[in-house]
């Protein structure tokens, strides 16, 4: 007993640590450091964290594809833009299973299936449920993104032994409604508390280059540090262009700012896994791997990331095989 509650004790210590009450000045004091005193200092506190040379891979699958009525300017799945992709209604159970057998062989050990729904129905997530218990049975971990949640679907969802649910706050709350305008910043905090109320894991991040600004990128890493609880994952998507959305012209962001956003996420959330998500397909191997020592340390991994592609699996074992990194 004695035991477990030094282990108790022990993670309350370890939280102290944790901060959850960053300023917009200290998180641009942040990104306005040299890149190399940058650099370092991400590299120094993702060392004293993590296993330096070790990277998650998680693989996605989209089992309901398009017809999505919300309106994120980003996303090829909303029905309010001819994206010319190919919708599919949900996928039938022995094909995800099929699918998650494929990821686990390939290396990955967590499998996360994605659903264009703006909020799942209460007998949608029948079905699902049953992919979360025979993915995990594979000895796979599980996560789904399916839109927002109620708090009783979070916990049915944790009953059937979900890991990690998805949600990104995508951009700053002042740049969100210049992106989406049919869900409220708002809503997706109150998805994210139903998630960890129920006792999973949140996979929660966002999108960068959309048109943002710095400062943008300081309120998006400010909110997501400043939850409750840093989410355990935290996914840094790159725009991934697609013709027919409204964010499909624009510049692009310049690599060494998404690279400090690497870093400067990193510091912020020491202890979460930061994952270098969609838009690996147009970053360099020279990009990705100063994204790694800036302290991303999860990828997704298979040719598609949901509906748009993602680098060869071959080009990825490659790239960690010349960087000396071993998928975990
Ligand atoms: N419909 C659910 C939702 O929005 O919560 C789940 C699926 S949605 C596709 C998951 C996330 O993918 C979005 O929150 C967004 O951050 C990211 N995403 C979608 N399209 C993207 C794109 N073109 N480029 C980068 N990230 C994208
Ligand atoms: C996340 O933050 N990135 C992934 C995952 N969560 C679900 C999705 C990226 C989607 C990119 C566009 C597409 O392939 O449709
Ligand atoms: Fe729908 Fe999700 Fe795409 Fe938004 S990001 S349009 S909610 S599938």
């Amino acid at each position: 007993m004695s035991g477990m509650m030094d282990k108790v004790n022990m993670l309350d210590k370890q939280d102290e640590f944790l901060r959850h009450d960053w300023t917009v000045e200290e998180i641009a004091a942040l990104y306005d450091m040299p890149f190399n005193d940058l650099l370092f200092e991400a590299q120094t506190v993702h060392r004293n964290n993590f296993d330096a040379n070790a990277v998650q891979v998680s693989t996605l699958l989209s089992i309901k594809t398009g017809k999505c009525p919300e309106d994120c300017g980003y996303c090829p799945q909303s029905v309010r833009y001819d994206t010319e992709l190919e919708n599919e209604p949900l996928m039938p159970l022995d094909e995800v299973i099929a699918s998650a057998k494929q990821a686990k062989q390939n290396g990955s050990s967590r499998f996360c299936m994605g659903a264009a729904w703006r909020s799942p129905k209460d007998k949608d997530l029948e079905p699902v449920i049953k992919m979360v218990k025979e993915v995990k049975a594979l000895g796979l971990e599980t996560c789904l993104t399916l839109g927002m949640l109620t708090e009783p679907q979070a916990n049915k969802l944790k009953q059937a032994g979900l890991d990690y649910y998805n949600h990104n706050l995508d951009t700053s709350p002042e740049y969100y409604g210049e992106v989406i305008t049919t869900r409220t910043y708002q809503d997706r905090l109150d998805t994210l508390q139903h998630v960890r109320d129920a006792g999973m894991n949140t996979c929660c991040g966002g999108i960068l280059g959309m048109g943002e600004s710095r400062r943008d990128r300081i309120g998006l890493f400010k909110e997501l540090a400043n939850q409750e609880h840093h989410p355990e994952s935290v996914p840094i998507n790159l725009l991934v262009r697609v013709s027919g959305t409204p964010l499909e012209n624009g510049d692009d962001l310049d690599s060494l700012e998404f690279i400090r956003s690497v870093a400067v996420a990193r510091i912020m959330m020491p202890k979460s896994y930061v994952r270098l998500s969609a838009g690996r397909e147009k970053m360099s191997d020279e990009m990705q791997a100063m994204c790694f020592f800036a302290g991303a340390n999860s990828i997704f991994y298979g040719e598609k990331l949901l509906t748009t592609p993602n680098p060869d699996t071959n080009d990825d074992m490659q790239l960690f095989e010349r960087l000396g990194i071993t998928a975990v």
